[in-house]
């Protein structure tokens, strides 16, 4: 899978990059790369932004210059992924978004500043308008960790484990509800025991512990 994000702020995907699960992601055959609008603005002076038509505090991104970034990135090679632009008024993130954009070979996700995005970036440009939340961040670049993050992690290599995504939180092996709760040495710490059933050796036992545990938490 490959994984493209355009943004003003490349630095701020370096950190994120290097973490482990994303170098595994990477070592295992997927993909990610980091388009800076600036580097590709029709404009003169790496400029960006515009005043926003009818008035208004802030500045907005102009169509042209991500039209130029993705054009750019994409005609040369004739690729055509699935671009989403990240919006606080998106379609909000969750497991099942998440499993439909890991099931594409190729997604582009577009971050925005200033005070927006021009319009006719969601209406033209891109496929899908992605939030990952009921408030509103400073820009994209959170949101497009965010959802890099919970989708190369259903990438086979990712996680270390290779069970660990299939039974974690909201996915389908534990029918969209929250996860079983966790424990590990020791068996009682001033006093507070880990449930019996864990020590049981009884893996039937601890399954059926698990996922009534998992139900439990959903309701
Ligand atoms: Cl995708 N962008 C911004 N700026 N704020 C958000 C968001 C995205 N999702 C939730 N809040």
């Amino acid at each position: 899978m490959r994984i493209d994000v355009f943004t003003l702020f490349p630095e701020w995907f370096e950190w994120f990059s290097g973490q482990h699960h994303v170098r595994n992601a990477i070592e295992h055959g997927a993909e990610l790369r980091f388009f800076h609008y600036r580097e590709t603005t029709p404009l003169t002076g790496g400029q960006v932004d515009d005043a926003p038509y009818g008035g208004g505090a802030g500045m907005v991104l102009r169509v042209d210059v991500v039209d130029a970034a993705l054009r750019r990135a994409y005609e040369a090679e004739g690729a055509s992924p699935r671009v989403i632009l990240l919006t606080p008024g998106g379609r909000r993130l969750d497991d099942a978004l998440a499993r439909e954009l890991v099931a594409e070979p190729h997604i582009s996700l577009l971050s925005g500043r200033y005070e927006g995005v021009d319009e006719r970036v969601r209406e033209r440009l891109a496929d899908d308008a992605v939030s990952i939340g009921p408030y509103v961040l400073s820009g994209g670049e959170l949101a497009a960790m965010v959802v890099v993050d919970t989708v190369i992690r259903k990438l086979p290599g990712a996680l270390g484990h290779a069970d660990s995504a299939v039974e974690e939180s909201f996915s389908e092996a534990l029918e969209g509800a929250p996860e079983y709760p966790h424990y590990t040495r020791p068996a009682v710490y001033r006093g507070w025991k880990v449930p019996d059933v864990l020590l049981s050796g009884d893996h039937e036992r601890v399954r059926r512990w698990r996922a009534e545990q998992a139900r439990r938490r959903a309701r």
